[in-house]
């Protein structure tokens, strides 16, 4: 069972403008893949960087397709666990709680987060990659990528690939609400992708206390106020339970 520094908790007992940003360490416990753990099956020949880009999409739009085809199955079939609950309850105790995520799997909503911003977009959405138009449903044969009903251009799915940008409403409120904040968690992230990695280092430079829960060692780590190694499901449940003590 985490234990945690009194001083923090009275912290957060007195603290009203806190931020979370998550990564794909949050789903871990829901059993989805992490970005960075190694891919199984078919899949196991290649690394997601090389996958998530606009050129391998050009290259072979129908092995994209099918990648985010299975991870979209996986996310369909994954429940929010205890540390997407934990971060419900976060919001209702902190008076403006704001929760920046990296993952695509759509479990924060699904656990009943509401001030999200959804930084790499949303795997479950499909969009045509010409005009834009979402697609609610798509045909679903052996050999092609559906193709828009609008202007016939190739389906893709709504996240953000790498050499995309970030949407802009949602990396603008990110970036308010960090520099805003009292409070920075940085949570279940390897802290390597930019530009959501440098708001943990924008919310210390401006003053921040800002709170790390990994299972492993980060860049972050060195830098940050409190440290704690372990999986999010458990540490997170317990944090709040401290809090509302
Ligand atoms: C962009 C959607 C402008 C797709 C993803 C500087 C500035 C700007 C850009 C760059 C820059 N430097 C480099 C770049 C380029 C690039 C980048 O960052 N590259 C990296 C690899 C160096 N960034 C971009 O391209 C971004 N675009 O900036 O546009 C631009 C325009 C033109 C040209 C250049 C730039 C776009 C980035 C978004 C990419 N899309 N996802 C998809 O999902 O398929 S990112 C992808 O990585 C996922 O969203 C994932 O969430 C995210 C980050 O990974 P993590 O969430 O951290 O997951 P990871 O597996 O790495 O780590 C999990 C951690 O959890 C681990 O530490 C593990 O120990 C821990 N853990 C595991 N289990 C648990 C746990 N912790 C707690 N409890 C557990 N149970
Ligand atoms: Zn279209």
């Amino acid at each position: 069972m985490t234990t945690f520094p009194p001083e923090l908790i009275q912290l957060l007992k007195k603290s009203t403008r806190v931020v979370a940003l998550t990564g794909a360490g949050v789903s871990q416990e829901s059993g989805l893949r992490t970005f960075r753990d190694a891919q199984a099956g078919l899949w196991a020949q290649y690394r997601p960087e090389d996958l998530a880009t606009p050129g391998a999409f050009a290259r072979d739009p129908k092995l994209v397709w099918d990648w985010y085809a299975s991870r979209r199955e996986s996310a369909k079939g994954a429940l929010p666990n205890a540390g997407h609950y934990a971060l419900v309850e976060m919001e209702k105790i902190f008076p403006e709680f704001t929760l920046i995520t990296q993952n695509v799997d759509g479990l924060h909503r699904m656990a009943g987060s509401k001030n999200i911003l959804e930084l790499h977009g949303n795997i479950l959405n499909v969009r045509c990659s010409e005009c834009g138009t979402f697609a609610e449903t798509w045909g679903d044969d052996l050999k092609s990528v559906p193709r828009c009903e609008k202007c016939n251009g190739l389906l893709r799915p709504d996240v953000v690939w790498f050499e995309e940008s970030l949407p802009r409403a949602q990396l603008d409120a990110a970036i308010n609400a960090t520099h805003t904040c009292q409070v920075f968690f940085s949570i279940g992230t390897s802290g390597v992708v930019q530009p959501a990695a440098a708001l943990a280092h924008a919310a210390r430079t401006d003053g921040a206390v800002v709170i790390e829960i990994n299972a492993e060692p980060t860049p972050l780590t060195e830098k940050v106020d409190f440290l704690f190694h372990g999986k999010s499901g458990e540490i997170l449940p317990a944090l709040v339970n401290a809090i509302s003590a």
